[in-house]
């Protein structure tokens, strides 16, 4: 298949420097070699940000930092990736911290009518700027992408709607603030806890979801692949690690499963933080699962 790469070089989401050098990080450890083994690459380059200084964060909201710039962001990431899926071409995001899969949602709600978002997360990132303990956006992008906090997704794509909450998916979350439990308990979102994986298995988690695609009509899938999904002892190249995570070979078992479907039309791989990576692990294991699951799809 055709895929367009697009860097997406921001930290802002984060608050923490790092995760904006991933883009070209990756390419330097061979991203377009691994991806053009089985498909043709076409890589955009970086979606230009904006320099913002540390005083300034608060200036355009009380209380969400970098607002303009990452909404900013956000919407020259929709207009790619709508033009990317428009074209039938496969999109992948690299950011970046998670603020940036809200451009991917948005962009790809222009296209799809009806698509499901498979979230790869230690976090659930539903916070709104209500319920945000921290301010960071990258613990927001999935709120606003449901059309959840002020300025919803309508501000960020015309063309798009924000996603129905009942077709998103939210696998490995372990880490969820109180606000962001009230939420899934109000709309009964369908998050799969490293506990109940463990239970009824990944096929399981699968074939769980799968009904809940089939029964739905969903038509195509984005996956967004936050590292921190992974077990925190894998990945020291990451923001925001956690414990009783999962290991390369869960990820990799997932990806094969969501391959298969040949519903999947999009990716963000995010919370790469070079700064913190120790001899360049997170970035190489990066590389192996990009390889990996780049090889299963089709
Ligand atoms: N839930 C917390 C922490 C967090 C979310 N996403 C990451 N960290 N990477 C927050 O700040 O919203
Ligand atoms: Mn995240
Ligand atoms: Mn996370």
């Amino acid at each position: 298949m055709n895929i367009n790469l697009i860097g997406a070089p921001t930290f802002y989401g984060a608050d923490k420097k790092g995760p904006d050098l991933a883009p070209n990080k990756l390419r330097q450890l061979g991203l377009l070699s691994v991806l053009n083994k089985t498909h043709k690459v076409y890589d955009l380059g970086n979606v230009y940000v904006p320099t913002v200084s540390t005083e300034d964060k608060f200036s355009d909201h009380s209380n969400v930092k970098y607002y303009n710039p990452l909404m900013n962001l956000n919407s020259s990431i929709a207009h790619l990736v709508s033009l990317s899926l428009k074209n039938n071409y496969f999109s992948l995001v690299i950011g970046g911290d998670h603020s940036v899969a809200l451009g991917s949602i948005a962009g790809i709600s222009s296209v799809y009518k009806n698509f499901g978002v498979v979230w790869f997360d230690a976090h659930t990132d539903i916070n709104t700027y209500k319920t945000s303990p921290s301010g960071n956006f990258h613990g927001m992008p999935l709120a606003y992408a449901m059309g959840l906090g002020d300025n919803g997704i309508e501000n960020i794509y015309s063309h798009g709607s924000p996603i129905p909450s009942k077709n998103v998916f939210i696998i490995g979350a372990r880490d969820i603030d109180s606000g962001e439990r009230e939420f899934i308990k109000e709309k009964d979102l369908k998050v799969y806890s490293p506990e109940y994986i463990r239970k009824r298995t990944i096929k399981g988690i699968f074939d769980e979801i799968m009904e809940n695609v089939k029964s739905s009509g969903i038509e195509a899938l984005h996956i967004s692949f936050d590292l921190d999904f992974l077990d925190a002892s894998l990945v020291p190249g990451t923001g925001t690690p956690v414990g009783n995570g999962f290991s390369l070979e869960d990820a990799k078992e997932f990806f094969s499963l969501f391959a298969s479907t040949n519903l999947v039309k999009s990716m963000d791989f995010v919370e790469y933080n070079v700064l913190l990576d120790k001899n360049n692990v997170t970035g190489n294991l990066s590389i192996d699962l990009l390889d990996h699951i780049f090889n299963k799809l089709t």
